[in-house]
């Protein structure tokens, strides 16, 4: 496992802007890890990962997700009184703007450059599986020292299965010769080296989203024993607005959205029971 993802690394095509990003991050950990007698920090991972099939990438295979789950719970997680790191896939829903349309124009009410320092909130942008990986990492790595009091909440879509970098052709798949035969490699999963070596002392929250209502919560209860991350957000494509379930070692809870409210989210309710649930980590961990 540790020489796939050691390998799965080593082949990645290099993150751009790799100085830039880690100084951002420092400084923002550094800001808030000291402010107010130290703030807790979580990083929410949101959005879709692309997997290019050409290594000057014309097409692509994507995972879906419209981001909106990242966005509003960055919103309760800051309202929260947390630091967010939203690690999101371009062209998703953004935190504050959920309800407006993808429109670049937008673009222009942010700031020119590619990351964004705004007091609690850091947003740091990714499109491949290459990406997304090589700066939750980073991410990971620069959070250790803050310990029990930074959370990873990772709601992004990961693919499961990606093209290798060395065995990606460089230009454009021709077409005309009849179908084409592509073979994927498995995606090493990272999530328990984010728990064993990355960030050991973090509180972590993974996803499980299933289309077959049938099945999902024995594969969310395997993900929790399997990873050891802290609960397992379980949730069906076609009601994941509705409810999730959090299956954690003490239980499964079901949360809803209050159907009463019009203006009241899923993520309302999941974020305080998210917080308490941390809260009880930190604490937990001073004993
Ligand atoms: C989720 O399950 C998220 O809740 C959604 C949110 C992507 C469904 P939207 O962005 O939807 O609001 O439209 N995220 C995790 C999905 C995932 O790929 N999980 C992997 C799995 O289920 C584990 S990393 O195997």
């Amino acid at each position: 496992m540790e020489d796939e993802i050691s390998s799965f690394f080593e082949s990645s095509p290099p993150q751009k802007n790799m100085e830039e990003i880690l100084e951002n991050l420092n400084e923002f950990i550094k800001l808030n890890s000291s402010s107010q007698g130290g703030r807790r920090i979580v990083c929410v991972t949101s959005g879709g990962t692309t997997v290019p099939l050409e290594q000057r990438c014309v097409r692509y295979i994507d995972n879906f997700s419209s981001g909106n789950r990242g966005a509003a719970s960055t919103e309760n997680f800051v309202k929260a009184g947390y630091a967010v790191i939203f690690l999101y896939r371009r062209g998703t829903c953004q935190p504050y703007c959920r309800s407006l349309p993808d429109d670049p124009f937008l673009e222009c009410f942010e700031f020119p450059d590619k990351t964004n320092i705004q007091g609690s909130l850091l947003k740091l942008p990714f499109s491949t599986i290459y990406e997304y990986l090589q700066m939750l990492r980073l991410i990971a790595e620069a959070l250790k020292d803050v310990g029990p009091c930074s959370m990873f909440y990772l709601a992004a879509a990961v693919s499961d299965f990606y093209v290798p970098w060395k065995s990606m052709t460089e230009h454009k798949i021709e077409s005309g010769s009849g179908p084409l035969d592509i073979r994927l490699a498995q995606v090493p999963k990272m999530l328990s080296v984010l728990r064993s070596n990355w960030a050991p002392k973090a509180f972590c929250i993974s996803f499980k989203l299933e289309t077959d209502s049938k099945i999902l919560m024995e594969k969310a209860t395997k993900a929790l024993r399997k990873y050891k991350v802290h609960a397992v957000v379980a949730n069906e494509l076609s009601t994941r607005k509705e409810e999730v379930v959090v299956v954690s070692s003490s239980g499964n809870v079901v949360v809803r959205r209050e159907c009463d409210k019009p203006e009241s989210f899923v993520e309302d309710n999941l974020i305080r029971l998210i917080v308490d649930r941390h809260s009880t980590y930190i604490k937990e961990s001073h004993n």
